[in-house]
């Protein structure tokens, strides 16, 4: 085995379906004693011609019809065998699959017959911990299963895709054999001491650096775009009652979801739901229309959009076109962030009671669009809109960990300013040695990447994230 780390020592097991009913469950099993496990609770329906197979015609996968039997030897359930021989598994250890019913109760009783006979009950992510550790996949990869698993749109699943198949990855590898190859030059005049480097070369190693400086901030400007594909984005519809916000959020959802009436104090509390705008999983929250309002219920759900706005990544402040601003109108766009708002003109296919020059004064900075809700007509353009400011969302997450884009092009802007200030320094004449430590700097900022520099808790936090099972 070509990893540096060695296998775990002990042998888990765990469901790998989803939970309920299905056409199969599928129990996995990993580690060192994998097979012998499985051989204390699989028989094989039919012997095999000759038990051993000769030396050299080890099959590395093998599928067997039988039965699982548990500790009383009483049978559980009809089960396909799959075994997959180290290094040639998802975790490169050697790996036994038992495809049974579909069905929760039988599934946990082939699991449980399996921790009777020595497998543990494996935690969140251990087997693709395992993958990691034993070198198969490198953390970012790691990272990336967990995006296709948890993509919610198409689009995010695609990106996740391309940087497990090593697309998006190369940037890393490319970038670190460039600055080794910079820091093997340095090191090599640092063995002559007598031959300091020519400050040509110095210069010339500085301007290296600089190039590779910017393909790594342009990298992680990408990454950071691509990290709201799965992390998504939340947009507030506010507005005075009757302008059309329910109707706006069934446009977008492109179905009837939340109640549209032409009774003003239609909705009262706020109605969220999840859409697919061009690729991005955004949730559209429809609220009360803001008003004085006339019961206790009422004041409720007013309060509750003001919550709502607050809380947003994004708002829709929606006005009726067809009628002439109230001052309710202008002080809710008023209350909307410039930066995140798009006022939305709606009911255009009715006579516009203003034009854009008299709705300017009050939009400030705030972009600006006429849509018909009801007819669908600049549907398409608001969801450019939306995918715009989500996009240029500045993201406000807890840790790095959390988010797949995050961590890494935090990791790529580190090595960036690390080379940059190589490239300054090499400038401004400093000797080429001390280069060297930046180089080094910029070197393990990509390392964290693909998991060889990365903080322990760091690890323990990506593998956090997935299921028993996965
Ligand atoms: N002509 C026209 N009517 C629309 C349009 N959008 C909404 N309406 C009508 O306006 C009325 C109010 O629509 P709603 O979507 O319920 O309005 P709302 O803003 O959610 O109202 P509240 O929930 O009471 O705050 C309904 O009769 C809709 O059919 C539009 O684009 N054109
Ligand atoms: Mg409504």
């Amino acid at each position: 085995m070509s990893s540096a780390v060695a296998c775990a020592s002990d042998t888990i097991a765990a469901i790998a379906t989803p939970p309920g009913t299905g056409g199969i469950a599928i129990i996995r099993v990993s580690g060192p004693s994998a097979r012998q496990v499985a051989g204390r609770v699989f028989r094989p329906a039919r012997q095999q011609r000759s038990e051993e197979p000769s030396q050299g015609h080890r099959p590395k996968w093998r599928a067997k019809l039988g039965g699982v039997f548990d500790s009383n030897g009483q049978f559980v359930d009809e089960a396909i065998m799959l075994s997959m021989l180290a290094p040639a598994s998802y975790t490169r250890e050697d790996v036994v699959e038992l495809s049974c019913h579909g069905g929760p109760v039988v599934a946990r009783a082939v699991l449980q017959a399996v921790l009777d006979a020595g497998a543990r009950h494996a935690s969140p992510g251990e087997f693709t911990r395992r993958a990691f550790l034993n070198g198969r996949i490198d953390l970012g990869q790691a990272e990336a299963v967990l995006q296709v698993i948890s993509a919610r749109t198409d689009r995010a699943r695609r990106s996740a895709s391309a940087f497990l198949s090593g697309q998006s990855g190369s940037i890393v590898s490319e970038s670190r054999e460039a600055v080794v190859q910079l820091m093997t030059r340095i090191e090599a005049s640092l063995d002559f001491p007598e031959d300091d480097i020519p400050q040509i070369e110095v210069i010339e190693i500085g301007e290296t650096a600089r190039r590779i400086a910017m393909d790594l901030y342009g990298a992680a400007s990408e990454v950071y775009r691509g990290r709201i594909l799965w992390e998504g984005a939340s947009v507030a519809i506010v507005g005075r009652p009757n302008v059309g916000k329910s109707r706006l959020l069934n446009a977008l959802l492109r179905e009837e979801r939340a109640i549209v009436s032409d009774w003003p104090g239609t909705t009262r509390d706020t109605v969220s739901e999840v859409a697919n705008i061009r690729g991005i999983p955004i949730q559209l929250i429809d609220t009360a229309g803001m008003r004085e309002p006339t019961d206790a219920v009422e004041r409720i759900g007013v309060e509750r959009a003001k919550g709502a706005l607050a809380d947003a990544n994004i708002a829709l402040a929606v006005v009726d076109g067809s009628m002439l601003l109230s001052e309710y109108d202008q002080a809710i766009v008023a209350i909307t962030p410039e930066d995140r708002t798009i006022v939305v003109v709606n009911k255009s296919d009715l006579a516009a009671a203003f034009d854009d020059g008299d709705l300017r004064c009050h939009v400030g900075n705030r972009r600006m669009l006429r849509v018909s809700a009801l007819a669908g007509s600049g549907i398409d353009q608001l969801e450019a809109e939306i995918e715009a400011l989500a996009m240029a969302r500045e993201g406000h997450f807890d840790d790095g960990a959390r988010s797949f884009g995050t961590r890494i092009a935090d990791c790529l802007r580190r090595s960036a300013a690390a080379l940059d200030d190589a490239a300054r320094a090499s400038s401004d004449g400093v000797p080429a040695d001390m280069l060297s430590i930046d180089l080094r700097a910029a070197l393990d900022a990509l390392g964290e990447i693909t998991g060889e520099t990365a903080r322990e808790d760091v690890v323990e936090r990506i593998f956090e994230q997935f299921c028993i099972g996965k």
